[in-house]
């Protein structure tokens, strides 16, 4: 028996009513510029990379630290900076902070969708660092860190703490920081910047079982 083909309705045209075409899904990624009489900040993020960076701030151990950043929290990271660094580190370093900081809550939107909590244990040879965070929308930093204060190149060790504060007041991050143990300056400071990287690898995921966005409120 030969069977021939039966023409229906929508034969011939690919419209089929009723099928709803998926949402564009938005790059998440931002560009900022952010200038001031002490510093200028240009910055480019793409939180869907693949560790790719170009970063010259003029403070070379935060070069490494941001690098770090970019590698192990799997984002493509441009940043440039020019900063008063005949007066210190510090407007530079807090003003890069600000940056990032700015560049994640504009890459993220509203949030949805995302996986939102990222925890990370990081070892660095004899120190051990944890880092929990939260995209909450509620800025906070917990930072229990002994850091002896001293400079590591023309970075002062005691802007770390001034670094991830000015991420966390300007992404919206409720940021807790512990290191656990540890003894050398540099791996302090390194533990911190991937233990930061993996966490936030982990909560701006996008989770395929988060609808809409995570939380019972409706809004983050
Ligand atoms: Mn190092």
């Amino acid at each position: 028996m030969v069977r021939t083909k039966t023409l229906t309705k929508s034969a011939g045209t690919n419209h089929k009513p009723g099928r709803k075409r998926k949402p564009a899904v938005a790059a998440r990624v931002a560009e900022i510029k952010r200038t001031t009489a002490e510093t200028s900040v240009q910055l480019k993020l793409n939180l869907d990379g693949s560790g790719k960076h170009k970063i010259a701030t003029g403070v070379g151990f935060l070069d490494h630290m941001l690098v770090l950043l970019a590698r192990h929290g799997f984002v493509d990271l441009e940043m440039q900076a020019q900063g008063d660094l005949e007066v210190d580190s510090h407007h530079t370093v807090e003003d890069c902070g600000l940056a990032l900081g700015q560049a994640l809550k504009q890459a993220l939107g509203d949030k949805t969708g995302i996986h939102r909590y990222g925890e990370a244990l990081i070892p660095m040879d004899e120190t051990l660092v944890q880092v929990a965070l939260d995209f909450s929308g509620r800025p906070f930093l917990v930072f229990h860190a002994e850091i002896p204060k001293l400079k590591l190149g023309n970075f002062d060790t005691e802007m770390a703490e001034e670094f991830f504060r000015a991420v966390a007041m300007e992404s919206g991050l409720t940021l807790h920081i512990n290191v656990l143990y540890g003894s050398n300056v540099h791996h302090l400071i390194e533990g911190m910047f991937k233990a930061f990287a993996r966490a936030l690898a982990q909560a701006v995921a996008m989770d395929s079982r988060v609808h809409g966005v995570m939380s019972s409120k409706g809004t983050l």
